[in-house]
């Protein structure tokens, strides 16, 4: 419990709520939000409120306070966690990762590089200097990675467009040696195309706002992102954040990590290759296609260190073999040469952005470790993925981030209620089951073999022949018109919110989602001509080269179907489940209290929502279920022995377990307790409260105590 509050700040934590309620939760959550508390826990969970202001409390001051103390010695912090997760890791050996979970703009990121510099503060405190390097790549990584893999959106100024899940690999001593990042899609299509109010990736604008004269002159640039296609779209060039103060920060973070200058300058010419791609255009008279764009050919080929004339053949044409075995070459439509081209800059982008987290793992990845000589290697992942989403128009992207969240969710009810349970068993005492929504059933409805969305798109994508959106969205309804969190026009016939052949909805976990079917076969084909490939994996420049092994194909060695879009994300999701399953979990929980980004307003229905969908109710009555606490034995006798004559100043039992029991039974507590092998467990929150305020009145009259004895007056 947070001894240093007092309850003007709320409480602490829910389990104190006096009855658990979404009024009395809300209230709380409210009056402490407005009292700039925005840490709150559920037993070990950490529900975090975005302020939307700068908070000062991630100094020094605070790491400190937060080191080595136990979750409830201090008030509610992502600190707290992030030391619990490493003192479980370091004294017990064990593998612990803490997920961070809420929807887009509601603090994920934020709270995830708070923990990382609080893991990096906290370690290495001799300094070595081979361990202060993999922490500086560390953290600076997170700095790269923010500027390729996110944009500004209508939800957030800094919107994650990729899943990252990063483990930090420690040696025995507890010093970080390595780490490895994981990342899940990218959402590409923000390449090509932003929708009004929202950018592309960051990247683009700070290489065209921060890139000097002569590096925007090398890459036939000019710095005004309303003057490229792929960057003007949405019409909002600008964002919060500082174009160009960003820029050299990701400069000097990639050369921190160990990106070589001809590296960085790889990854410029391809940033470049995209802006100019997207000025591209193809007109037809009829008979051919023509390219129009002045010189820009000539830049892309320059760019890509690739020769004029393929350029132009690859945007133009395109390799196929006929049914003889003879290989021709065939011009495209006006149509598939613009699909064509916003194909490639999405493809080069993505492999780019791959490219880099491989990079990045190459460095940091744990070398020469042995195990024998070094102790157990362990491991604290940390998960930052993008958070549940519903827009205006909700897409294939929409589609995989929700399932995702999904996934979590189901993950956060299965290890929240199995924690509980194996512990109420370990320490024998009786389990009191809670009913919580499970979520399986939509989980199933996405991804259950043949049933599921994600098959019934796959088998549309496999069908020769044109098998449109439409198509695909009838024979959804015909296999999951049952379901009941399925449903489409053609269903509801009388819901006026979703258009015939156009629409349908998932009542997820977090709300209905209502997603437009366009585009969703081919972002789950996702097909690239050959002809692409096959220029990149020819190009000169040997950074390029490599991102592009697939490239040495020929048109008649292709033969296999890649997998789908969405089957290749659910099986690294499905991935991703299992290495968290297997570590200790630590939450955080992230609520937005707004949708303005207001530091000031606490917007009840929108908070009510999340509360609810996120299962925190249940997570509190959970923990209250029998016992809102638990201490060890040692642990409750340290904090409480002074309140008890039989244990203070001399303690008189035998075994800890012996002393505990004189202090409840001295303050008639025995009905509120129950005894566990290894634990005491607290019913109600109320005996607890007695021991705090009984322990705070006693401090200063010990230290007043103290004092004389110190100076001899007793
Ligand atoms: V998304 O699913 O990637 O779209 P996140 O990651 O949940 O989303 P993010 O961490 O990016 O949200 O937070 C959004 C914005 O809220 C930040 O850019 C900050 O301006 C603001 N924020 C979030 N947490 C804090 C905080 N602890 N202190 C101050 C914060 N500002
Ligand atoms: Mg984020």
């Amino acid at each position: 419990m947070a001894e240093l509050e007092g309850f003007e700040f709320g409480k602490s934590d829910f389990v104190l709520l006096d009855e658990v309620t979404m009024e009395q939760f809300l209230e709380n959550l409210k009056l402490r939000f407005e009292k700039g508390r925005i840490y709150t826990f559920i037993g070990e969970v950490v529900v975090s409120m975005n302020p939307y202001r700068p908070m000062d409390i991630y100094g020094k001051e605070n790491i400190d306070a937060y080191r080595g103390r136990e979750l409830y010695e201090n008030p509610p912090h992502l600190y707290a966690v992030a030391d619990a997760a490493y003192k479980a890791m370091k004294r017990r050996a064990k593998d612990t990762c803490i997920v961070i979970s809420g929807e887009s703009g509601a603090g994920k990121t934020e709270a995830s590089k708070y923990i990382m510099q609080y893991i990096a503060a906290i370690t290495n405190p001799s300094q070595r200097e081979e361990v202060e390097s993999v922490k500086n790549v560390l953290l600076k990584s997170n700095c790269v990675l923010e500027a390729f893999g996110n944009a500004k959106t209508n939800r957030n100024d800094n919107s994650s467009r990729f899943g990252k899940y990063m483990d930090i690999n420690f040696n025995f001593n507890g010093d970080p040696t390595g780490g490895h990042i994981n990342n899940y899609l990218l959402e590409k299509s923000r390449v090509v195309q932003q929708h009004e109010g929202e950018r592309n990736f960051h990247s683009f604008y700070q290489l065209l706002r921060g890139g000097s004269g002569d590096l925007l002159k090398s890459l036939h640039l000019n710095n005004n992102p309303s003057e490229y296609l792929y960057t003007k779209q949405g019409s909002s060039v600008t964002s919060s954040s500082d174009d160009l103060k960003c820029h050299r920060a990701v400069m000097g973070a990639l050369k921190v990590i160990g990106f070589s200058q001809d590296e960085i300058d790889s990854i410029y010419k391809i940033l470049a290759t995209i802006l100019h791609l997207g000025n591209l255009q193809f007109v037809s008279d009829g008979e051919s296609v023509q390219l129009v764009g002045g010189d820009t050919v000539k830049h892309i080929s320059e760019l890509t260190s690739s020769e004029d004339e393929s350029v132009y053949k690859t945007l133009l044409y395109r390799t196929v073999a006929t049914g003889g075995g003879e290989v021709i070459s065939k011009g495209h439509s006006e149509q598939e040469a613009s699909y064509g081209r916003d194909a490639f800059a999405k493809a080069l982008y993505e492999r780019l952005f791959g490219w880099i987290v491989g990079r990045i793992n190459s460095v940091i990845e744990v070398k020469n470790y042995n195990p024998a000589l070094h102790g157990k290697n362990t491991v604290i992942g940390v998960l930052d993925i993008y958070g549940f989403e519903i827009f205006e128009n909700n897409s294939f992207e929409q589609f995989c981030i929700n399932y995702c969240n999904e996934k979590l969710q189901q993950l956060f009810i299965e290890l929240i209620l199995r924690q509980e349970q194996e512990e109420y068993h370990r320490e024998g005492i009786t389990w009191q089951h809670i009913d919580y929504f499970n979520n399986q059933i939509i989980v199933d409805l996405v991804e259950q073999a043949h049933k599921g969305i994600i098959s019934i798109l796959d088998e549309a994508c496999l069908t020769a022949g044109k098998v449109t959106d439409t198509v695909c969205l009838e024979s959804m309804n015909n296999k999951l018109g049952q379901h009941p969190h399925y449903t489409s026009r053609k269903l509801c016939p009388t819901d006026k919110s979703m258009e015939f052949n156009r629409h349908f909805r998932i009542r997820h976990y977090a709300g209905d989602v209502t997603y437009s079917v366009e585009g969703f076969l081919d972002k789950n084909k996702d097909p690239l001509f050959q002809d692409f490939k096959r220029l990149m994996y020819n190009s000169s420049d040997p950074v390029l080269k490599d991102m592009w092994p697939d490239g040495k194909l020929s048109i008649t060695e292709v033969t296999k179907r890649p997998l789908t879009a969405a089957t290749l994300f659910k099986n690294s999701i499905i991935a991703l489940i299992d290495k968290l399953a297997c570590k200790e979990p630590y939450y955080v929980r992230c609520i937005k209290p707004n949708e303005v980004k207001s530091p000031m307003l606490f917007d009840e229905a929108r908070c009510r929502h999340q509360v609810a969908y996120l299962g925190l109710l249940e997570n509190v009555r959970v923990r209250r279920a029998g016992f809102a606490y638990r201490q060890p034995y040692e642990r409750f006798l340290q904090r409480y022995k002074m309140t008890c004559e039989y244990t203070w100043p001399n303690h008189l039992m035998g075994s800890d377990r012996e002393a505990v029991e004189a202090i409840i039974v001295q303050h008639g507590f025995e009905e509120d307790v129950a005894y566990g092998q290894t634990k005491l467990f607290v019913r109600t929150p109320r005996s607890l409260f007695t021991l705090e305020q009984e322990r705070a009145a006693l401090i200063p009259i010990l230290v007043l105590f103290l004092q004389k004895v110190w100076r001899g007056a007793l």
